[in-house]
């Protein structure tokens, strides 16, 4: 049992007339298009032309949709595009879009993906919504569930999908393997009859247990031909594969440093490999030392993948992307921009988000991450040798800055097998908003959060106003009652959920604040770790100076007293006394908006979002409560404002 996302419910009767002009009709992806339109209820009775056409400026996928008279018109140049035109034409339907001028949609993002931490024995790595619904029992499912999932990624937007963890557990080795393979073949034809690439997770170190290679030296005559040879197999069984998306030399996972390769040796010798099937290797830059000794002051993790990647700019085969998270550390509440987006002119590049919230409150939290990741692709990185006038992290991600035609923005996804998919209902927003957000990112924030509440939930005013005001604030107010200013790490360590000071302190994960009595942070100017000389100027400068660096990242780049004052006038303690006390006061403004709509939404969404909110009411005041008195109890200083500080 699974409840409707934002896609409409199904009826049988709908009497829609479609009339097709010029597609194959035998294409599975037309005949879904004409599915779409002949069962939705909301297009029930319209008159729809879908319509061939030969433009340029609507490329691979874009669309145009108008009206003439009674007749809705779908132009496309293929298939796969037309049916993205169909869904987008349902959902402004629902929406009451205005077609008085005609409407053309081009993807912005040529990639727009979401990357499944899922394991074969059905579990999900940082999975907060139940367990998978593409494995169990150590087998693949597909089922009524998967075509639904299916037909919503499509209906938001995306065109690709990676089914497993990039952390490839055993069972999962047997997935390019005979055991599977015909099975991969079933997901990745569902998948792309609507649009959708399907790629896996791959084990670099698969050839070592070939008794005939027993290595994976990617420099190795015996591994170059073992992976043809596995590439030209898993073709000749899945032709609509996409490609693979690798972890290599990170947190224990196997890769090219093994044999003294460069990253970059280690991604060709793939891409070489699956390049004559039209495949690409996705290569993800989470390369750091994880076994690091607190006490050393030198080496510092946020460094890492600048570090190991930078130099490697123009190395790589023009079918590998390089797959970078949006901060240099690990999807923190705040992190500053990775300088990797700045920094390789000649390498496809693509950001990683993540909607899983595995640090900002694992889907029991409400935490609307658009406006963050917003935030993030509109940031001039100032990239360097730029081709275009485009220097923002959008632009490079896009292909627009150095014209690259592989480039995209993924996110590690939040679904699982639970009734709603996404633990958190209003956790959809982010599954829905992503998608919209890597297709056309001018869109604003509220308008992609208006959208999906519409599509959710109907046109009803009051909540469409209170449900937009909820996810607007849900960030803000997560960032204020977490770590300060751009610290991060303060949770358990054990599963990343709820305050814990100094739970990262002393680690071997090289996530240190060094808070004492009387200062916190680490430097990272130029005189301290140097991470901020990775960014090219203007960025450099500014980040070399706390007075300079935005007060939101200010002890992400600095140590500095609790007594220094920050940009918004208060010393750095109050700010810490301050937010920690608006955000847990934010919550229940939230939660209050929500009893609002008591009648307005199902009952059964009611019920479950009202007991996320009890549990977050009472979790952003344990917040407060921890932050504020380990800072308490370090510094001494009292709240200006008298609050109860333990
Ligand atoms: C899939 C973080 C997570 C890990 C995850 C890793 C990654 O460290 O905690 O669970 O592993 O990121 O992105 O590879």
């Amino acid at each position: 049992m699974y409840s409707r996302l934002w896609l409409d419910e199904t009826i049988d009767n709908n009497n829609a007339v479609v009339t097709n002009n010029g597609f194959d009709a035998d294409s599975v992806l037309l005949k879904n298009a004409v599915k779409e339109l002949t069962t939705i209820n909301a297009v029930s009775g319209l008159n729809i032309s879908l319509v061939k056409c030969d433009r340029e400026d609507l490329g691979k996928e874009g669309f145009e949709i108008e009206k003439n008279g009674d007749v809705y018109t779908v132009k496309a140049n293929n298939e796969n595009a037309v049916l993205f035109g169909t869904f987008r034409f349902i959902n402004m339907i629902r929406l009451n879009k205005s077609f008085d001028a005609p409407v053309k949609e081009v993807p912005v993002s040529p990639l727009r993906m979401l990357n499944h931490w899922d394991n074969m024995d059905n579990s999900i790595e940082r999975g907060y919504s139940g367990e998978s619904f593409l494995f169990k029992d150590n087998d693949i499912v597909i089922d009524d569930r998967t075509v639904y999932y299916a037909r919503v990624l499509a209906s938001a937007g995306y065109n690709g999908v990676v089914i497993n963890n990039v952390n490839v557990k055993q069972a999962a080795c047997d997935l390019i393997n005979e055991r599977f393979i015909d099975k991969v073949n079933k997901l990745s034809e569902l998948f792309s009859s609507y649009g959708i690439k399907m790629f896996m997770s791959l084990n670099y170190a698969s050839p070592i247990d070939d008794p005939e290679v027993s290595s994976a030296d990617p420099l190795d005559e015996k591994v170059i031909k073992w992976w043809e040879k596995k590439m030209a197999y898993i073709y000749s069984k899945v032709p609509t594969f996409g490609g693979f998306l690798v972890k290599a030399d990170s947190e224990g996972r196997p890769g090219p440093f093994t044999y003294d390769r460069t990253q970059a040796e280690g991604a060709n010798m793939l891409a070489r490999a699956i390049k004559p099937y039209g495949g690409i290797i996705i290569w993800r830059c989470f390369v750091y030392n994880c076994r690091q000794d607190w006490r050393d002051l030198k080496t510092d993790r946020a460094r890492a993948a600048y570090d190991y990647f930078n130099t490697l700019d123009g190395d790589f085969e023009d079918n590998v992307i390089i797959q970078i998270k949006n901060g240099p550390v690990d999807f923190q509440v705040r992190e500053p921009v990775s300088p990797l987006f700045g920094a390789m002119p000649h390498t496809n590049e693509m950001m990683e988000f993540q909607i899983a919230q595995e640090y900002t409150g694992q889907q029991r939290h409400v935490c609307f991450l658009i406006p963050w990741f917003k935030e993030v692709l509109s940031f001039d990185i100032h990239a360097k040798d730029a081709k275009s006038d485009d220097t923002t992290v959008l632009g490079v991600v896009t292909g627009k800055t150095y014209g690259n035609a592989l480039a995209g923005i993924c996110a590690v996804t939040n679904t699982g097998n639970d009734y709603n998919w996404t633990g958190h209902d209003l956790a959809a927003a982010n599954l829905y908003g992503l998608g919209r957000l890597a297709f056309e990112p001018s869109l604003s924030s509220e308008e992609i959060a208006r959208e999906w509440i519409v599509l959710t939930y109907g046109n009803n005013e009051k909540v469409i106003d209170n449900v937009t005001k909820i996810l607007m604030m849900s960030w803000p107010a997560y960032e204020k009652y977490n770590a300060p200013l751009g610290i991060g790490w303060m949770v358990h360590p054990e599963d990343h959920y709820g305050p814990d000071p100094d739970g990262y302190e002393y680690s071997v994960w090289g996530t240190y604040h060094k808070a004492d009595h009387f200062a916190i942070g680490v430097e990272r100017n130029s005189t301290g770790t140097g991470y901020s000389t990775q960014y090219n100027e203007p960025l450099k400068s500014m980040y070399e100076k706390p007075e300079t660096t935005p007060d939101e990242l200010k002890l992400f780049f600095h140590r500095l007293p609790y007594t220094y004052v920050l940009k918004s006038g208060k010393t750095v303690i109050q700010h810490i006394y301050d937010t920690h006390y608006e955000g847990a006061e934010d919550v229940k403004k939230m939660s209050a908006l929500w009893q609002d709509l008591k009648g307005l939404v199902p009952d059964d969404a009611f019920e479950r979002v009202t007991k996320r909110f009890e549990h977050q009411v009472e979790h952003s005041e344990r917040w407060r409560d921890v932050i504020n008195s380990y800072f308490y109890r370090k510094t001494l200083i009292p709240d200006e404002k008298g609050r109860p500080l333990y």
